[in-house]
């Protein structure tokens, strides 16, 4: 894994990590679009109420209930193969993740806007990991205050991105449209939730 850091941003980047643990990426995307319960919520922004431009679904232990938007997620239970990844990254990382986010990116057009993750049921002392897999998308860095210039990493099929403490609290992180990109891609990002 590389390293890639910025006053108060620390990221580690492994490329092709799933495929470096024996798993079949494709087989895996396909698997969770067919297996598991997609949504695409309403969410407020700026007292507006609209689609979120992805789909999404919330995977978590019981009592790990996430906001956000003005949105309180649905859980779904944890199935075998996101068990198994989530047992990966407990044996290379030591975190113990209780919930995840899964977003996914159907094409070009679906986005994510600038954001921290930060909200306040979210334990600011563990990472955050992040699996991807499809196509390969930009995720853009920007800092919150300071003159830190903005940067993107290409996170590609099977790429692992952790952002670890205090990442969250300096920099925001944002997955912008593009035009050109006609194939899916869906995003894991395993979290430690403080349950209520
Ligand atoms: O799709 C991505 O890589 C980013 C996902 C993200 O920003 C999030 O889940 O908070």
């Amino acid at each position: 894994m590389i390293r890639i850091e910025r006053s108060g941003l620390q990221l580690r980047h492994g490329e092709a990590w799933l495929q470096q643990q024996g798993l079949d990426t494709q087989q895996l995307r396909r698997s969770l679009i067919t297996g598991l319960a997609w949504e695409q919520p309403l969410v407020t922004v700026y007292g507006k109420q609209h689609r979120t431009p992805r789909l999404t679904c919330w995977v978590a232990d019981r009592g790990c209930n996430y906001r956000y938007s003005g949105l309180q997620q649905a859980i779904h239970p944890w199935t075998p193969e996101l068990l198994r990844l989530r047992g990966l990254l407990h044996e290379h990382l030591g975190a113990d993740f209780n919930s995840l986010l899964l977003n996914r990116y159907r094409d070009g057009a679906d986005r994510m806007g600038w954001h921290a993750d930060d909200e306040p049921e979210l334990d600011d002392q563990a990472p955050i990991a992040s699996l991807s897999l499809g196509v390969a998308r930009d995720l853009r860095f920007r800092p919150r205050h300071g003159d830190e210039a903005a940067f993107a990493v290409r996170l590609g099929d099977g790429d692992l991105l952790v952002m670890d403490p205090p990442s969250q609290r300096h920099w925001q992180h944002a997955l912008p449209p593009r035009a050109r990109v006609v194939a899916e891609r869906i995003n894991l990002t395993f979290r430690v939730i403080r349950p209520a």
